[in-house]
């Protein structure tokens, strides 16, 4: 699911369109697990809660404070995270903790505390999530190297051995199949120390509309995974609207939100796709705005880019967002631009 295309067109690439659209919170009286609330929510409305900043935050409070039922003090809202998505450093590739080549210790990874977010390869090879901030060494990847694999040996954060092998070599390494698990677990011996590899990952990432999550609101000590599983999922406190995260599959009432966008907001053009809304009002309203696309499909094909037309249209609509039509913008004669990596300077 989330390798195709679909995952992208998400609202939360249409920053300049979710910004401008309004959201209008339902308290749900009904218990039920997280993803049971999640199809409760879409089938009903738009979808569980996202809240995306201090504003949402002190409407859905308001919203809770005058329908909730006082005995239920808390409410699932959209926020969740999931332990099988991961990224490796190199080329920022996503990575399937269930699905791929994996090598973890058995237990691993668990998200101790809310707070193991990078990984470590021991001596015998076997993965670990640690947190970011504990100090190893690593092991680089240099793709112009006559040696591919390089163990670095000086002790660092997870963060300062990616700019490390990034500024030396190209990128801490990736495990991505039996091969290069050989040629990097052969270079850590009992003699080293446990060190860092690429692969990271982002708690709490993603909503459940599949919006990208920036704006946080959680209780002190909170998240910290107290009852492990690979999927976690928030609650809000209907009282105070701070957050908790927890087991998803209790029952509890739940936020909802049905997410419309307002037919008078113009942005200035920017590149690539355009969206012409054609308001009640008759006049016509063009909002540019810039998609980012990670697939492994050919963006260059004119069917590929239809299809991502028909399914931004299709999420669009089911938003609320008022009869409109989509198009591609060419910029250079090309509709899709390859993001460059960044050029590694020295060696
Ligand atoms: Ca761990
Ligand atoms: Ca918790």
């Amino acid at each position: 699911m989330r390798k195709t295309l679909l995952l992208f067109l998400t609202l939360s690439g249409l920053s300049s369109l979710s910004s401008c659209i309004s959201r209008e919170y339902h308290y749900v009286r009904q218990k039920m697990p997280w993803t049971e609330a999640q199809s409760h929510c879409r089938e009903t409305f738009t979808d569980l809660a996202t809240i995306d900043n201090q504003e949402d935050n002190d409407r859905l409070l308001t919203a809770m404070q005058a329908q909730r039922a006082k005995s239920d003090k808390k409410a699932w809202i959209g926020l969740y995270d999931d332990m099988s998505r991961w990224q490796w450093s190199l080329g920022n590739e996503d990575y399937d903790n269930v699905t791929e080549f994996n090598y973890w210790q058995p237990g691993e990874p668990n998200f101790a505390a809310a707070k193991e977010n990078c990984t470590v390869m021991d001596a015998e090879g076997f993965w670990s999530d640690v947190p970011c901030d504990e100090e190893h060494g690593a092991v680089c990847y240099y793709d112009r190297g006559p040696a591919k694999y390089i163990l670095v040996t000086a002790k660092m954060t997870w963060q300062q051995a990616q700019s490390y092998c990034e500024a030396s070599y190209t990128d801490l390494a990736s495990v991505r199949n039996v091969t290069e698990h050989y040629n990097i677990s052969t270079l850590l011996s009992d003699e080293t120390d446990r060190a860092w590899i690429g692969l990271h990952r982002k708690p709490f990432a993603y909503w459940s509309d599949d919006s990208t999550s920036t704006f946080t609101d959680w209780e002190e000590k909170q998240p910290d995974n107290f009852i492990p599983d690979i999927l976690q999922c928030v609650l809000v406190d209907t009282t105070v609207a701070k957050w908790y995260d927890a087991r998803c599959d209790k029952p509890n009432p739940f936020i909802c939100e049905t997410v419309t966008f307002p037919p008078s907001t113009t942005e200035p053009p920017r590149t690539t796709a355009a969206a012409s809304g054609s308001p009640a009002a008759g006049s016509r309203h063009k909002t540019t705005f810039k998609l980012k696309i990670r697939s492994e499909a050919d963006m260059s094909d004119p069917a590929v880019q239809r299809q991502v037309l028909q399914q931004l249209h299709a999420k669009l609509e089911k938003h609320g967002l008022p009869d409109f039509k989509l198009r591609w913008v060419q910029t250079d004669g090309q509709t899709f631009h390859k993001e460059q990596k960044r050029e590694k300077q020295g060696g």
